[in-house]
């Protein structure tokens, strides 16, 4: 009994020690920020795209996962003869700079094999979107935050509001700052089931 209750609290501590080793780990700085990262796939085993890029986020530097939501099967949004997508949001602590982060998730997208096509809303591998970086503004050639249709489409709104329903969207107009909970109630979900854990 003596030895069983060593092993058990040697056990406690390596669990109470985990994050803060990974952490220390990948070298985070002490200035982080909290981005939503909105994936979608409709090509090639949509949810095993989805999962697989979960794992790659996983790795980018400076950037810990802290959140995923759950999977969800989508109507296509856009031209009608694709296959329906899966869809999830996940949130993501970085130290990284917008643009580092865009450039991860653009790897990672490429090295799932998308090809960009030009019909626009097409068919895709894997789709890997800036949602929300903080509470920034951005406005580049490259970038543009919050994405330009949060707040029109459900399989954004709906996931993200699985796991940050308080967030206040950033905006100039104040009357603009609403909280993903009231945006995610005021959209039809007609096109939209969440997909049981497995
Ligand atoms: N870019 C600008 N802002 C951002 C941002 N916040 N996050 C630039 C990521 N990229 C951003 O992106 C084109 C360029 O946008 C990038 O090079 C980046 O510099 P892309 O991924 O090559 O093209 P895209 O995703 O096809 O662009 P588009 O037209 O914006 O597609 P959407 O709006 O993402 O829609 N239906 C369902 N049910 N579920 C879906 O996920 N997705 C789409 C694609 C269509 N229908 C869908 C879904
Ligand atoms: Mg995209």
């Amino acid at each position: 009994p003596m030895l069983a209750s060593v092993v058990h609290q040697e056990n406690v501590v390596a669990l109470t020690k985990a994050p803060m080793t990974q952490t220390l780990n990948k070298k985070m700085k002490s200035v982080s920020t909290i981005a939503y990262i909105g994936l979608g796939s409709n090509l090639s085993q949509p949810i095993k795209q989805v999962q697989s890029a979960i794992s790659e986020i996983e790795k980018i530097a400076q950037s810990n996962i802290v959140n995923v939501s759950s999977l969800y099967l989508s109507k296509p949004m856009g031209p009608q003869d694709q296959d329906d997508y899966i869809n999830a949001v996940l949130a993501i602590e970085t130290t990284l700079t917008p643009l580092e982060l865009l450039d991860a998730l653009q790897d990672i997208e490429n090295k799932a094999g998308r090809v960009r096509k030009e019909n626009r809303w097409g068919a895709r591998i894997l789709d890997l979107d800036i949602i929300l970086f903080g509470n920034e503004i951005i406005n580049s050639e490259r970038l543009i935050v919050p994405h330009y249709g949060m707040k029109e489409r459900e399989f954004v709104l709906l996931p993200l509001a699985e796991i940050a329903a308080n967030l206040i969207l950033p905006s100039p107009k104040v009357t603009d700052r609403k909280s993903v909970k009231l945006l995610s109630q005021n959209i039809a979900n007609n096109s939209i089931v969440k997909l049981p854990l497995n």
